[in-house]
């Protein structure tokens, strides 16, 4: 493994939220272990390390509450830093559920003045983005939810949410923004169960709005395991269904409180199998880290996580490729019959009728013989655990 393919650069296009670095390690059962963080200096440090750019929430780049004046010098010294470094902007979404007026949602809330505040405070944080270049908008609805069957009707609250998303992509078409839409679903934390919660849920409401074809998905890996699902086979559906518009990176020790641990340090082998289908899947987008710092750590241990991150991804990438190229890797894939997953079910031509007729198909087809075949999985999953492992 040579040094450089473990030496990120900007051409690997890993991303921090702001948010990520700067947590201050606030939970519920305890304040702050760690002293606020300028997005400025985050996006210097982050540059150090190698990462391709930044991605931000409103509030956190120009606090909450700032007059006009300051939110235009926090601007201004964003987009300097931004310039110094070569940082990009890839990704940027608006905080709908730190400040109280979003206790019961934001483009869901029961009170209609909260809704049209949320699509106020997300339109200004829009025309932001589009100017510093973001290309993806993301949309986590983490208080868009309820605690109590009786306090929220959800099918009304999924046609106040359809309403939001067609206003906002009327809204970015008119204005001719180079911008599509990525909603991240998670199950529940903050709310005690929040709408969209799957992958699954996402597309399909998807397919009801009216500009579908600029909003995908941001699948966080911790969100849906949470959920017990199995993201690789999430993320391989959104892309089936062209979705995947950007991803959250991190890691989770199964159905719990959401951990956003550092990518890796969760489910290891299913992050291996994520990192391989992203790499021989043909994602070219960011690859988007979504974690918390551990609240144990200081400033050297921040950074040091968000190096992690990354470290862990590359070496991920080059044990996927070693599993590749494995030739017993491949042998072992064509006797587990995985090329001919490939191979559409029906001939060239053949036709529904030729099926029928085909004898071999069924009338003279040995179910029995069939069933006797073993799919060599097991060589399979061990190999690709050695290769994980650094055994081969
Ligand atoms: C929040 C949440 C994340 C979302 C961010 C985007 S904010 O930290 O836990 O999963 O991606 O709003
Ligand atoms: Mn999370
Ligand atoms: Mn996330």
């Amino acid at each position: 493994m040579s040094n450089d393919a473990l030496t990120p650069t900007p051409s690997d296009k890993f991303t921090f939220g702001l948010w990520t670095v700067g947590w201050q390690g606030r939970d519920p059962f305890g304040d702050a272990t760690r002293p606020a963080l300028d997005p400025v200096e985050s996006v210097h440090r982050l540059a150090e390390l190698g990462a391709h750019g930044v991605t931000f929430h409103d509030d956190d780049l120009i606090p909450f509450g700032s007059s006009a004046a300051d939110r235009d010098a926090h601007i201004a010294r964003f987009r300097a830093a931004l310039d110094e470094t070569g940082m990009k902007v890839p990704m940027a979404t608006t905080n709908l559920f730190t400040h109280p007026v979003f206790k019961d949602g934001a483009f869901t809330s029961n009170d209609r003045d909260v809704r049209r505040y949320a699509l106020r405070k997300t339109i200004r944080n829009i025309d932001l983005a589009a100017e510093l270049g973001a290309e993806i908008y993301v949309a986590w609805g983490g208080r868009e939810g309820a605690e109590s069957g009786a306090a929220k009707d959800v099918r009304l609250a999924l046609d106040r949410l359809k309403e939001a998303f067609d206003l906002l992509g009327d809204y970015v078409i008119e204005k001719g923004y180079n911008l599509r839409f990525a909603i991240e679903p998670k199950p529940n934390e903050p709310r005690g169960d929040i709408l969209l919660p799957t992958v699954g849920h996402a597309l399909a409401f998807i397919n009801s709005l009216e500009h579908s074809e600029i909003v995908g998905l941001n699948p966080e890996v911790g969100h849906e395991q949470m959920a017990g699902l199995n993201f690789v086979h999430g993320i391989a559906q959104a892309m089936f269904h062209g979705k995947l518009f950007h991803l959250d990176l991190n890691g989770q020790k199964g159905p719990r409180y959401d951990q956003d641990m550092i990518f890796g340090h969760g489910d290891l082998l299913s992050a291996f199998f994520l990192v391989d289908l992203l790499e021989h899947g043909g994602y070219t987008g960011p690859r988007h880290f979504d974690y918390k710092p551990f609240r144990t750590e200081d400033a050297t241990g921040v950074w040091a996580s968000a190096a992690a991150n990354m470290r862990s991804y590359l070496l991920l990438k080059e044990r996927a490729a070693a599993y590749r190229a494995d030739p017993e890797v491949q042998d072992a894939l064509r006797a587990s019959r995985a090329d001919q997953l490939a191979v559409p079910t029906l001939g060239d031509g053949e036709k529904i009728t030729d099926l029928l007729a085909d004898r071999s198909a069924f009338e003279d087809f040995d179910p029995d013989a069939f069933a006797q075949r073993g799919y060599n999985f097991v060589q399979l999953a061990q190999l690709a655990l050695e290769h994980v492992l650094g055994a081969r």
